[in-house]
């Protein structure tokens, strides 16, 4: 804890916490704490040059006083005493106290556990679903031990995250340079083209203000492309008001532009010969052709004028061109194909072929953007890229391509999501930008491990590339029966099998599969028990009434509580837990993460109590052990801690904090050892400060190297290259996939098979998303002239804070959080006004919002920030500010081969009440 200053009574203290309300973080800072009561957030410069923010926390950190002391929260156990569960059920929750509570719910586990932890479909009787991108993590202590000690537990019910995310990107950009997301090296990039990533909303405290600084310092040009302006494009030099959904041709012809319009010299032929797949070989049925005795790939060496294999020493590999020559090439299936004297192209070739008809003015008619744009952007692009520059980071000479490229969330999911990670990350392999200083980078690994660490996730494989762990489609192994309700594995073989894997499945299948099952699928069951923690899915999901259907009809729902909210209208039990000033937690900081967290540092932060926790409100970890203790499988538990499940491993090299596996450990204890382990494993063991240091200093790191922001030296170091522009092993994995679902008599995936394709195949996926949702819910057309979007509030970490009145407050400053947005230019042909009510109708259903008129969108869009809509969370209930989610229905034929749709549907406006 701070000493207080001179000025200040004595009993004003500053206690050292944590902020992860939303993906951005963690930033740091320190509460104020007068006579025992939480008065201020104030940032914590103790942290200055430790912190890529200095200890600066965003808007929304400072919501977490009221956030504390809110009137509305949930301040004791409760149980349903309706059982009738509905939206206009009232719940008739009743106080209880913990042991109750406790009982009620570890009764239900152990009958659980008595009947098999899985049921007759194989699924486990245990779900658990969690929210925004993984931040409750940092907030539910030891839980995760008890999901490990507990056994198979379904995560697989979507909770708003992962599929609405950006999924693409999460996928596509770590098979293709371990980029879990993605960002520019905003310190040194000189020119970033935004295509719907709205940075100034949604990059946090680290992310906004590293753009301010690469505005002021480098004097960045960014051009954010989107069909509604939003903060960023406000902040930004240039607004390109695409079509929405119609990046992909944009993107196309700007690959266009520097392949047919631009002396092959000002690409980085370098980088495309020896760095990437360009020069490999495309055998007649779509795949490499090998050397028949190592079975690896061939390039056509100049040199030698032959074929030979890509890691031949010596050689000038041919970028382009046709050659006959000899070789193996292998399929799908372990299928194999001799060829003796055949004529090959290389993948550049494939790629030049394929992205011929794709001019600016092709573009132009498709996006809606003139073509004298796209060619200039792309111009612009090449311009800055500085082909040749290096840059000394560390000692080591590095590339500097000071060009990036980045993706929203809408236009990251769903069909379009792999055409644009495809492009973009084969534009910044065009000019060597991918994972150097200045490019394209990427932050951090969730699918592939270890999790800690990008390079050494980054493994040699076969045929040059990294590894990357596909879930298996060969005969034998292909996951052939799910193992969980959104049957990730047996679908969608990028997701691999990480901890994460299961809430980056195809989560609304999960959903839709409470109503229908698919066919030649097992039998869809519910969860038993169902726990949900920091997420809302019955707000922030699609189709949201389907959600709550299926919620109100789960056998038992325990949610973790801070106020009522529309999920938990449908709970059996309420627990309510420390949140964020009240609890004690030790996290991980630092290194590289998303959304632009680039720290030189590494190390942990601690989370305690600053204030005494309100009412009967518990310590996450002592909720936890209880659970833990009741339903017998604390020695697991204890077991998991100590291998490092609560953030942690308790045993290193030098040292041993391990706890006693047979007792109950009070939340101190097992802090107190994760605090000693963490001491002791960033300084080899030389420290091990126990709580009490934690408490008064707040964080602890060692130097982390800059080095490791980027990928590329790790790509050099050990022999590999990225895979691109050439998807030999997507199309392989899709079509081994393909014949597994057959096989298994399901024709249901196949618009989803469609999309493994070697180059991505050109759609209008505009137009693709609106024919879907007309074909499956009806309609014509012509009803439906406006697609509608969403977006990011800077001051909202989702649905996460709308109850706190102080947020609402900062939000009022920024335009477009009072209704649905609309160009005044459509509102006057439909004869609507500025703060008129209207309908928003698509074809599944339709809600009612105020309008507000702004210049700052397309014609044919309108859009609803951020997810409210609320009809039980205190305060937002009462903002009559509206939501897509009830109007954007669940279909599987919005979802793309990573099993993601987009925030996007087709609606039609009508006037319906005058101005307030
Ligand atoms: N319309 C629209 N919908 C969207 C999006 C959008 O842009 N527009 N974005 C989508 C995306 S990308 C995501 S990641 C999801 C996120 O959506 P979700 O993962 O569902 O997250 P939230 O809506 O923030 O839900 C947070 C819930 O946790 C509760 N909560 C907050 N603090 C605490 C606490 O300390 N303790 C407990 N027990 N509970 C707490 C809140 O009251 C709230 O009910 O939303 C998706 N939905
Ligand atoms: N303050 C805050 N920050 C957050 C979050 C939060 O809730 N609050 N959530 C975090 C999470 S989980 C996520 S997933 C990220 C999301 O981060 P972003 O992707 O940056 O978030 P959004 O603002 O939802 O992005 C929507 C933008 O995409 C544009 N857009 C919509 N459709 C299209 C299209 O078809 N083409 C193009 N080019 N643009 C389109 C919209 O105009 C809008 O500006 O934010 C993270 N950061
Ligand atoms: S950016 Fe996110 S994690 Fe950081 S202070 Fe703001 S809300 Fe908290
Ligand atoms: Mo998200």
């Amino acid at each position: 804890m701070g000493t207080a200053s001179s000025t200040e009574s004595p009993s004003v203290k500053r206690v050292a916490g944590y902020c992860y309300q939303c993906v951005a973080g963690p930033d740091l800072f320190k509460v104020k704490v007068e006579d025992g009561v939480a008065t201020a957030i104030e940032p914590n410069f103790d942290a200055e040059g430790v912190h890529p923010a200095d200890g600066r926390v965003c808007v929304k950190a400072f919501g977490l006083v009221q956030k504390t002391y809110n009137p509305n929260r949930v301040l004791t156990p409760m149980k349903r005493t309706n059982p009738k569960k509905g939206r206009d059920e009232d719940p008739g929750f009743v106080p209880i106290s913990w042991d109750e509570a406790l009982d009620l719910i570890a009764d239900k586990l152990n009958t659980v556990r008595a009947n098999g932890l899985l049921d007759a479909s194989g699924y486990p009787r245990v779900a658990a679903s969690f929210g925004g991108g993984g931040t409750p993590t940092a907030y539910m202590g030891t839980f995760p031990a008890f999901l490990s000690a507990w056994g198979p537990v379904d995560l697989s019910f979507g909770s708003g995250q992962g599929v609405k995310c950006t999924h693409s990107e999460h996928l596509y950009g770590e098979l293709w340079h371990r980029a879990f997301t993605v960002c520019p090296d905003t310190p040194r990039t000189k020119y970033i083209v935004s295509f719907g990533s709205n940075i100034e909303a949604s990059g946090g405290v680290c992310g906004v203000w590293r753009h301010a600084e690469a505005r002021v310092e480098q004097g960045v040009k960014r051009v954010q492309v989107e069909p509604h302006l939003s903060v960023t494009g406000g902040c930004s030099a240039e607004w390109v008001p695409i079509k929405p959904k119609t990046d992909p041709a944009f993107m196309h012809a700007m690959i266009h532009v520097m392949l047919f319009e631009n002396a092959r010299t000002r690409l980085d032929i370098d980088f495309l010969k020896h760095m990437t797949a360009s020069p490999y070989l495309v055998a007649p049925n779509g795949y490499y052709l090998r050397d028949p005795d190592t079975r690896k790939p061939l390039v056509w060496d100049l040199k030698r004028a032959a074929a030979v294999p890509f890691d031949t020493a010596d050689t000038d590999p041919a970028l382009e061109g046709c050659f006959a020559a000899n070789g193996l090439e292998l399929g799908a299936d372990g299928e194999r194909f001799e060829h003796t004297g055949v004529s090959v192209s290389t993948a550049f070739g494939k790629l030049l072929e394929h992205e011929r008809e794709f001019t600016p003015e092709w573009a132009a008619k498709v996006c809606d953007v003139p073509a004298g744009t796209i060619r200039r952007v792309a111009n612009e692009y090449l311009d800055h890229a500085q082909i040749g520059a290096t840059i000394e980071i560390e000692g080591r000479t590095l590339p500097l391509r000071p060009v990036a490229i980045t993706l929203g969330k809408t236009v990251n999911n769903g069909w379009g999501g792999y055409d644009c990670c495809w492009a973009r990350t084969l534009m910044a392999c065009l000019v060597g930008a991918l994972d150097v200083p200045g490019g394209t980078i990427g932050t951090t690994v969730r699918l592939n491990r270890p999790a800690s660490d990008r390079q050494s996730s980054a493994k040699p494989g076969p045929d040059g590339f990294m590894d990357y762990p596909f879930n298996p489609t060969d005969k034998e192994n292909w996951v052939s029966r799910p193992q969980i309700r959104n049957a990730n594995r047996t679908l969608v073989p990028l997701v691999a099998n990480s901890a994460w894997s299961a809430a980056l499945g195809p989560t609304h299948l999960a959903w839709m599969q409470q109503r229908h099952g698919f066919e030649n699928f097992p039998e869809p069951t519910q969860p038993d028990v169902w726990f949900f923690y920091r997420t809302n899915p019955v707000i922030s999901f699609w189709d949201t009434p389907q959600v709550a259907e299926a919620v109100s009809k789960f056998p038992f729902v325990v949610a973790f509580t801070y106020t009522r909210d529309e999920t938990n209208h449908f709970a059996d039990v309420l627990l309510p837990d420390c949140t964020d000033l009240e609890g004690l937690q030790l996290i991980r900081i630092g290194g590289t993460k998303y959304v632009e967290q680039f720290w030189d540092k590494q190390g942990f932060a601690l989370r305690q109590p600053a204030v005494v926790p309100q009412g009967e409100t518990r310590d996450f970890t002592w909720i936890t052990t209880e659970l833990a203790r009741r339903t017998g499988v604390l020695e697991n538990y204890n077991k998991a801690i100590n291998k490092g499940a609560a953030g942690v491993p308790l045993k290193g090299a030098n040292y041993d904090y391990s706890l006693p596996l047979d007792q109950a450990h009070s939340v101190e204890t097992i802090w107190d050892a994760s605090c000693r382990a963490a001491s002791a494993e960033l300084t080899g063991g030389a420290e091990e400060h126990g709580l009490d240091w934690w408490r008064e200093h707040g964080f602890r790191t060692i130097d982390y190297p800059r080095l490791q922001w980027y990928l590329y030296p790790h790509l050099v170091d050990n022999g590999m290259r990225f895979e691109m522009p050439y998807q030999e092993r997507i199309l392989r994995v899709g079509t081994e996939l393909g014949r597994r679902l057959h096989e298994a008599g399901i024709q249901w995936w196949d618009r989803q098979l469609g999309e493994y394709r070697a180059l991505p195949e050109f759609h209008d996926f505009s137009q693709l998303i609106k024919d879907a949702v007309i074909a499956n819910l009806g309609g014509q057309e012509e009803d439906f002239p406006f697609w509608l979007l969403t977006a990011r509030s800077m001051q909202y970490a989702w649905g996460g804070n709308v109850s706190l009145q102080v947020v609402r407050g900062a939000a009022a400053n920024v335009a477009g959080h009072r209704g649905v947005i609309m160009n005044p230019a459509s509102a006057r042909r439909l004869g609507i006004e500025d703060g008129d009510l209207i309908e928003v109708r698509s074809p599944l259903r339709a809600t009612r919002g105020r309008v507000v008129l702004r210049q700052g969108i397309r014609p044919d869009t309108l859009l609803m920030i951020g997810q409210f809509d609320h009809w039980v969370t205190p305060t937002a209930k009462d903002f009559g500010v509206t939501s897509m989610n009830s109007l954007v229905p669940m279909l599987l034929d919005l979802t793309d081969a990573t099993g993601s749709a987009g925030d996007i549907v087709p609606v039609g406006v009508k006037r319906v009440g005058g101005g307030q």
